[in-house]
């Protein structure tokens, strides 16, 4: 069987997956677009074999046509289309984040948990990506001990002109924030945020770059440097220290040069470069799931519990305080 998608926001991420469905993977085919921006929509489903346009997402997602759907979407109209596609009965893969308040995540929260069934996934790619899952494996066997400490960086080489400055944390961080959760299997309680001498190649409304200070349940301790004007290319970092032992992403480079007294290897351009593999096997994951009637991967709750996080960080970076994070209990759906 081969499963119908429809894309909400045919941008950079919505075209790249439409590109990776129609090119690199198996089981799907896409038969809608939908883009406020209407004549984007036109453009990219004039690229797709029979792919029909939708003046809005709400129309997209009551096309009988359309089995899942997915939201690439700007972040603050993610909560809408997902809600739709929960009322809807159909499974949705929802960029990250999941909404940008506590209270749109909570209202997604209560809707999948009424329907009573998972019907959504959250784009978090970094945990398909082979380096995150290797690290994974290495804390679960034991190999380094008890996990005390996970250093992350997320360096930028630029951002686009409409990124303004809580992005940082809520569009950027939020990733950092979600893999701390996934490696160390534990929820983040509390975050501080302390701003380093800005980087003058940033814009005058941007503060950047940022550090990032959470406190884990277990008492471990995740710190994140996002910069995001670092300039010589997409740069993601990761160490988790621990009583025996460490464990670190290595360079992202197939193969390092050596040559004339020196060595070197190609550091990708953006996400799409660096996690190309990871965003085929969730997608592919996906795509298997809701074929099959089900949910998988990352869910509403850890897209909930990233948002609350970053909602504090953004608390902490404007109160110069330690902030502390509150969830609701865990609904029995998501454990
Ligand atoms: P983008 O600006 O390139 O594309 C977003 C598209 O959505 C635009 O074409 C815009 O016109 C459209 N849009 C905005 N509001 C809409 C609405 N209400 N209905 C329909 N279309 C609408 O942005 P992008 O970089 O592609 O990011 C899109 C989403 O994907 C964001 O949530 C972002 O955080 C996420 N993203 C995730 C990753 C990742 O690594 N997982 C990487 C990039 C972007
Ligand atoms: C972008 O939206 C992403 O999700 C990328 O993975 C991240 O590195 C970037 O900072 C975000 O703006």
């Amino acid at each position: 069987m081969t499963l119908n998608v429809g894309v909400i926001g045919v941008g950079m991420i919505g075209q790249d997956h439409i590109r990776r469905l129609t090119q690199v993977l198996s089981g799907a085919r896409v038969v809608a677009v939908t883009d406020v921006d209407l004549n984007r929509a036109k453009a990219v489903a004039g690229e797709l074999a029979g792919a029909r346009i939708h003046e809005n997402g709400q129309d997209l997602i009551g096309d009988d046509d359309v089995d899942a759907v997915i939201v690439a979407s700007w972040g603050p109209t993610h909560e809408e289309y997902v809600l739709a596609c929960i009322a809807a009965g159909k499974q949705v893969f929802c960029e990250k984040p999941l909404a940008t308040t506590r209270e749109a995540c909570e209202r997604i929260l209560d809707a999948e948990t009424k329907a009573g069934r998972r019907l959504v996934m959250v784009g978090f790619m970094r945990r398909y990506d082979d380096g995150y899952r290797a690290m994974k494996d290495t804390i679960a066997r034991g190999d380094i001990g008890a996990p005390l400490m996970f250093h992350s960086a997320h360096r930028n080489a630029t951002v686009p002109g409409h990124y303004v400055s809580d992005m940082i944390i809520n569009d950027t961080c939020v990733h950092d924030v979600d893999i701390a959760r996934f490696l160390l299997d534990t929820e983040i309680v509390a975050a501080r945020v302390v701003k380093p001498r800005r980087n003058s190649n940033a814009a005058d409304h941007l503060t950047d770059p940022l550090f990032l200070l959470f406190e884990t349940a277990d008492g471990a301790i995740v710190d994140v440097e996002a910069s995001i004007n670092i300039q010589f290319g997409y740069d993601i970092r990761g160490e988790v220290v621990g009583e025996s032992g460490t464990v670190e992403l290595a360079e992202s480079a197939a193969v390092l040069v050596k040559r004339a007294g020196g060595y070197a290897g190609r550091i990708p351009e953006d996400w799409r470069e660096r996690f190309v593999r990871a965003y085929d096997r969730e997608l592919q994951e996906w795509v298997d799931a809701a074929t099959a009637g089900r949910s998988t991967g990352p869910s509403s709750w850890d897209g909930y519990a990233a948002t609350v996080v970053c909602d504090s960080a953004l608390a902490a970076l404007r109160s110069g305080e330690r902030v502390e994070v509150s969830l609701r209990e865990q609904p029995e759906l998501y454990r």
